[in-house]
């Protein structure tokens, strides 16, 4: 048999019009063995639900986003699993709320990882039915057990908790430390300039944005005065690693890179990739190719450009002839913020576009702008397009794409949505536990209750409401969607209604 093979292969060399029918074979061959899709998870950061042209967006153009939208399923009540970053992040990688861990708020650089190394995640999962697995981008969920020494092993991190390979920004790109991290090792560290963090002080002679304005390239508006990296002020304090100091105008281009990488060297197996870019989050530093390719400032631009990596990602897993054996999901971690504590002329250029599309609130947000995203599934050739508005949360995508692989259990909180996510069916969760900060609502049907809170309704250094009152708020999202009427007096059955499901899930 193995003789024929190559006998084959020698008479196909001979013609090169059997080359390319080689090829289509070979693709054959490889999506044959493949009993389930490849997944990749493509999630931006800080991206608000009306900033894709698919979700209402005029004034900003994302055709690569929209593509996606109009050759797949756009979910317009999908919901990140909080309001912000971190516990986003650990909703969707583990499958449970994050407001069981009263750990996942938004961390620091140097704090440790998040997730408990024998919790069940959907790397994990997606491993154990035969998948490589990779992540390329923002982590932001710890790394190391505390006190990390970032010039040695970096453990543990993503590939303690199911990924294969790692590619990662450690927590935000205004965070110290400013470096890439590939699997446990800083990459590109000259051991001979060793790198230090510190979150409480700074290191003696090092400049801060607080202390040498003179040095900035951009200016910080509230927090954001620490160790200064490439002319930008950051959170905390660093000291060396000089030749290991990301550039973050090259940012895009090196994880889309590492993406591209990741598809060629794992097309040949199932694979599992999250590539978690760092648009539009502060401090926006688009290429140099890309600034003013909005109108808009950094921010319009740095979406813009995150608009054109999806499109150069997907490109390459069409000419890997992977596409239509790859089930994509778009979506972002929290809802969209304007001043995040750089002057970036987010505000000054934003002119008639709206990042929230008719939502009310933003990033930190107890209104629907806060956790309610962008939520996308494409997957050419199998999915029928389509829009729908069934209540889908990222922290099912765990037990969803379990069911893919023929495991018809549920785990945490996951629900098992996979006829929804492929556009089969509308009957999405009937409830969902949302959360900003350490505030929690409940999402039921067509309502929402948000108790009662202590703290301002506005955030004022970010000018968002986040929604804090005195009082129980509900809201008939059906008839209500930008949440300005408040019904808890008018409809106090429905309030208790919600009040009693709330209890049930909080237990509190
Ligand atoms: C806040 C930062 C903000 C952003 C956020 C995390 C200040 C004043 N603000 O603390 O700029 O980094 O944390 O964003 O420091 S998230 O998308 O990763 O949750
Ligand atoms: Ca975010």
């Amino acid at each position: 048999k193995k003789l024929g093979l190559g006998l084959l292969t020698l008479t196909c060399l001979a013609n090169l019009a059997c080359k390319s029918e080689e090829k289509k074979k070979d693709i054959a061959a490889v999506s044959e063995t493949k009993k389930t899709p490849n997944v990749v998870v493509i999630y931006l950061d800080d991206l608000g639900y009306g900033d894709v042209g698919a979700y209402g967006a005029t004034e900003i153009e994302t055709p690569n986003m929209d593509a996606l939208a109009s050759g797949g399923v756009r979910f317009t009540n999908g919901y990140a699993t909080s309001a912000t970053c971190t516990p986003s992040r650990f909703g969707l990688l583990t499958g449970v709320y994050p407001w069981r861990n009263e750990k996942a708020r938004i961390l620091s650089g140097s704090a440790p990882l998040l997730i408990d190394t024998a919790q069940y995640t959907l790397p994990k999962m997606l491993k154990e039915h035969g998948y490589h697995t990779g992540i390329v981008g923002k982590w932001h969920l710890g790394l190391g057990s505390g006190n990390m020494n970032w010039n040695e092993s970096i453990k543990p991190g993503p590939n303690e908790v199911g990924f294969d390979e790692s590619y990662i920004l450690a927590a935000t790109q205004d965070r110290v430390p400013t470096v890439y991290i590939e699997n446990d090792k800083v990459d590109g560290l000259d051991p001979k300039d060793p790198i230090e963090v510190s979150y409480s002080k700074n290191f003696e002679g090092e400049p801060t944005g607080k202390d040498n304005p003179e040095m900035l390239t951009m200016k910080w508006e509230h927090g954001h005065n620490n160790s200064i990296v490439n002319g930008i002020p950051r959170i905390g304090f660093m000291k060396g690693g000089d030749a290991a100091k990301w550039s973050d105008v090259d940012m895009a281009d090196h994880f889309l890179a590492k993406a591209q990488a990741y598809v060629k060297e794992h097309k040949n197996e199932p694979f599992f990739l999250y590539y978690a870019l760092q648009q539009p989050h502060v401090p926006r530093t688009p290429h140099p190719r890309f600034v003013g390719s909005s109108g808009m400032g950094p921010r319009g631009d740095v979406i813009v450009e995150a608009d054109w990596c999806i499109g150069e990602f997907i490109k390459t897993l069409e000419e890997e002839g992977v596409l239509e054996n790859t089930l994509i999901i778009f979506s972002s971690d929290n809802g969209p913020v304007l001043n995040d504590g750089y002057y970036d002329d987010a505000v000054e250029k934003l002119g008639d576009h709206d990042p929230n599309g008719p939502l009310r609130g933003g990033k930190y947000s107890l209104f629907e702008a806060g956790t309610r995203v962008p939520f996308i599934t494409y997957w050419k050739g199998t999915i029928t397009p389509g829009v729908s508005d069934a209540i889908v949360c990222q922290m099912d995508l765990l037990s969803s794409l379990a069911a893919l692989n023929g495991d018809d259990q549920t785990y945490g909180d996951s629900q098992n949505l996979l006829d929804v996510l492929l556009g089969k069916s509308e009957t999405g969760r009937n409830k969902l536990m949302l959360q900003a900060g350490s505030k929690t609502f409940l999402r039921k049907d067509n309502w929402v209750m948000i108790p009662p809170y202590k703290g301002s309704f506005v955030a004022k250094s970010v000018n968002i409401e986040i929604g804090s009152m005195p009082d129980f708020q509900l809201y008939n999202l059906n008839e209500d969607l930008e949440q300005q009427k408040n019904l808890a007096k008018e409809n106090p059955e429905k309030l208790q209604e919600m009040i009693k499901e709330y209890t049930k899930i909080r237990g509190v």
